[in-house]
């Protein structure tokens, strides 16, 4: 009996599983364990046994059939998941996920990158980790000058320090590649500066280097009114004023008229008709020749400003640390 009942066990697995509708399912456990299913006939014969193998076979029979309930149980709940009312409607509309975006940061570093590159500069990455070589002395701030203090650093030790601006990527750049030379470079920056409306202790520069024979002001005056214009989509002027950083010479503060009123004044420029952006200047020879530029022959500018200023001016927000925070709301907001 123990082995006909194994036989009976593996048809009914196979019978229940084979069951695609439940009218078929119906059909097997009718077939097993109905009035005159194979299964129930077992039940029929036990009485007839002898006494001493009697409680054996009943567990075994008991065991079969609790099996064989659940099984058919598991099986007609499966096939009711996949039943026709549950069954997947093609007319019921998609569901939509919700897709990342580009950080607005991320979205002006993209813009400024394009811009430049249509006027042939290349984009130069540098590390963040810089030496205090690359970082204030190859860019003619002497030791224990006081223009150092001009920018709060984060020092590692063994004179390597978290890089103050951009800068030094201009003198690995010129110490790799001869005049002429064209080129960006966009990446984080980190000051000990106390964090208000307008200061973090990390934030991003966009900083450009042009070296050539014969190049003055007026080729900055040129990119700059370019590169403007065509990101802030509007024709802006650019001006001069008078400034100071020790690898510059002259140094001036850039600032091009206001892309809202066109210079007329209003509460974005605070009524002067221009906004101010960062510093720019001709590369002091003292630079070129530390890079072992012929400074008699070449002459070069170099530009860099804050990448959240320049976000903060072209989608009006006010304050910088909203860029860092990474609230979805805030995010959300820019195409
Ligand atoms: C410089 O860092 C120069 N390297 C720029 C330069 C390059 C001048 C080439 C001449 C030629 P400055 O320290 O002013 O300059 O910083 C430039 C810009 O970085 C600032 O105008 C500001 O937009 C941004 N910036 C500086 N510190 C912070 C800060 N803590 N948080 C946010 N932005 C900052």
């Amino acid at each position: 009996m123990e082995k006909e009942l194994e036989k009976l066990a593996g048809e009914i697995a196979a019978a229940v599983n084979a069951a695609k509708t439940r009218e078929e399912l119906e059909a097997a456990r009718v077939k097993y364990l109905g009035k005159k299913g194979a299964l129930t006939a077992f039940f029929d014969k036990l009485g007839s046994l002898p006494k001493e193998e009697k409680p054996k076979a009943g567990a075994l029979l008991n065991t079969l059939r609790k099996k064989a309930d659940a099984l058919l149980a598991e099986k007609a709940e499966g096939l009711e998941s996949c039943s026709e009312s549950n069954a997947l409607d093609a007319t019921l509309p998609g569901r939509n996920f919700s897709t990342g975006r580009y950080h607005p940061l991320t979205i002006i570093s993209n813009e400024a990158k394009e811009i430049f590159k249509s006027l042939n500069f290349q984009i130069i990455e540098g590390p963040e980790i810089e030496s205090d070589y690359y970082n204030f002395e190859a860019l003619n701030f002497p030791p224990h000058h006081p223009a150092r203090d001009m920018q709060n650093s984060f020092h590692l030790g063994n004179g390597m320090l978290l890089r103050t601006h951009t800068s030094p990527v201009q003198v690995r750049t010129m110490e790799k590649q001869k005049p002429p030379l064209r080129m960006i470079t966009i990446g984080k920056c980190y000051r000990s500066d106390a964090s208000d409306q307008t200061h973090t202790p990390m934030f991003h520069q966009i900083e450009g280097l042009m070296v050539d024979e014969n190049i003055n002001f007026g080729d900055l005056k040129g990119i700059l009114k370019v590169f403007f214009s065509r990101l802030f989509e509007r024709e802006v002027n650019i001006r001069f004023n008078p400034s100071y950083f020790p690898f510059t010479e002259p140094s001036v503060e850039v600032s091009f008229s206001c892309h809202v009123c066109g210079g007329s004044g209003c509460s974005v420029c605070k009524k002067t008709g221009w906004i101010e952006i960062g510093g720019a200047g001709m590369v002091d020879p003292n630079v070129f020749k530390s890079i072992g530029y012929d400074s008699e022959r070449w002459t070069g500018f170099a530009f860099g400003w804050g990448i959240e200023r320049l976000a903060m001016i072209k989608y009006g927000i006010n304050d910088i640390r909203l860029f860092p925070e990474n609230d979805l709301r805030f995010l959300g907001q820019f195409e």
